[in-house]
This record gives C-alpha cells, structure tokens and sequence, in this order.
C-alpha cells in the first residue's frame, strides 16, 4: 500500500511515498536489550523501495502465486543481493541515544552481517563507517535517519533530510538491508508486511 502508516506503540507516522516514487512496504520497531534487564525501544522504521526496480524481478518470480513468492528465501536473498533502489528511515524515539552506543550497536548488528554475507570480519570497512560517526553529533528523540541504497549499490545517509555521507558497498548496502528482512529480522511482522508490499508491487 501507498498510504501513511503509524507506527502503533510510538506513534511515529512514515509517509506513503518518499524519494519520488520509493513505496512504503512495511514500518516496524527496533527494540534493544540493555544489560539483560529491560528491552527499550530505540527506533520505528519503515521500509521503502522503487517501485519500478522492483518490477524486474517479475521475470524470474511472476509466474508464482503470492504465497510462492512471500515464502521464498530466494526471493528475498534477491531483494538484498540486486541492484534495486530502496530505503530504510529510522526515527529515534529513545530520548538517551549516545554516538557511542550508536557506534557499538552497529558494530555488533551490522558487524554480524558483514561477517555472513562476506565470510570475514571487514574490520577496515567497519571502522571506516564508524568512524564518520563523530561523538559531537546529537541524535535526540524525533531524528530522522534515511539510508538508502542508489543506483550502483551505493549508501547514502540522510538525518533530518541532509546527507552527511556516501559510501560505494554492496557488502554494506545488502548487510544493512538484512537486519530488516534478512533471516533474523529485528522485526517479524514487519519482515511480513515488507514481504506482502513487495509482492504486491510484483503483481501489479
Ligand atoms: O546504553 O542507554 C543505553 C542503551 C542504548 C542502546 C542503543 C542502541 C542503539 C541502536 C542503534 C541506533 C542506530 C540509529
Ligand atoms: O539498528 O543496529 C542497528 C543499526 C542500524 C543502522 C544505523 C545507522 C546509523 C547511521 C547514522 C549515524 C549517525 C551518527
Ligand atoms: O549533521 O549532526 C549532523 C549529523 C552528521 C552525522 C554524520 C554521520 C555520518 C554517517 C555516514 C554514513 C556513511 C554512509
């Protein structure tokens, strides 16, 4: 669907169009555990792609029903591997996010995905990302993080709707993607709703 969604627990709202014709798929929560104690909710997300990108993988998933394709692990893998513009938006609604446990949680999760897509540990690549993210910049409850992946498997990252940075990685670009609708989302149901926007955009 094209229409405004509202993420129900924070309230944050994600348009139904961004990027000109990038569609919303599906909006969720990323949730954090701290020290084992209490799960804090850190951001809502929503998760967008091209439509007509999209459309190219009709060739080879066209021929199969809608409940053929949101099953497919092939489908997916496709969706994070190909050249296809999409874009992930974060809006923080932790109140007591730190540069440093921004730094240290990407690490981990996106660290984790590096090392599976990619077989080594891209110390280098990890720490040339993280490092552009300096301890002087603020991220208070409200902001607005848009990291989209453009033509060529480049990552673009957006706050409050000005780019801070651009870096050339399909590695990067497909590890991000898949904390969202890789194997072992943050989210399930989001996972869910993205697979049945896609799908939806396949079909018609
Ligand atoms: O130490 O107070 C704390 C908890 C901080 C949890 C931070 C999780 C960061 C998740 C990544 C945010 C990316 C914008
Ligand atoms: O939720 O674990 C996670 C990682 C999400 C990716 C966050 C990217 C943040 C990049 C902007 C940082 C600006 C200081
Ligand atoms: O304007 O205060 C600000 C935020 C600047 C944050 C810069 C973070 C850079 C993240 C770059 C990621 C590269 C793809």
């Amino acid at each position: 669907s094209s229409s405004t969604a509202v993420e129900p627990k924070t309230g944050v709202l994600f348009p139904g169009v961004v990027d000109g014709a990038r569609r919303l798929l599906g909006i969720g929560l990323r949730k954090k555990n701290v020290f084992g104690l209490k799960n804090i909710d850190v951001y809502a997300f929503g998760v967008y792609a091209e439509v007509n990108d999209v459309k190219k993988l009709r060739e080879k998933y066209g021929v199969l029903s809608e409940s053929e394709v949101r099953g497919s692990k092939e489908f997916f893998a496709d969706v994070l591997d190909q050249d296809l513009r999409m874009t992930v938006r974060l809006q923080i609604v932790y109140g007591r996010l730190t540069i440093g446990s921004v730094r240290s949680a990407f690490e981990e999760s996106v660290g984790n995905r590096l090392k599976k897509f990619s077989g080594s540990d891209n110390k280098e690549l990890l720490k040339r990302f993280t490092s552009l993210f300096r301890d002087e910049y603020k991220l208070p409850r409200g902001s607005v993080i848009d990291l989209s992946r453009e033509q060529g498997y480049i990552l673009q990252t957006k706050i409050n709707g000005k780019e801070v940075g651009s870096i050339q990685s399909k590695l990067l670009c497909q590890s991000i993607l898949d904390l969202y609708i890789g194997d072992d989302p943050f989210d399930k149901k989001a996972k869910e709703d993205i697979g049945a926007g896609l799908t939806s955009l396949l079909q018609n």
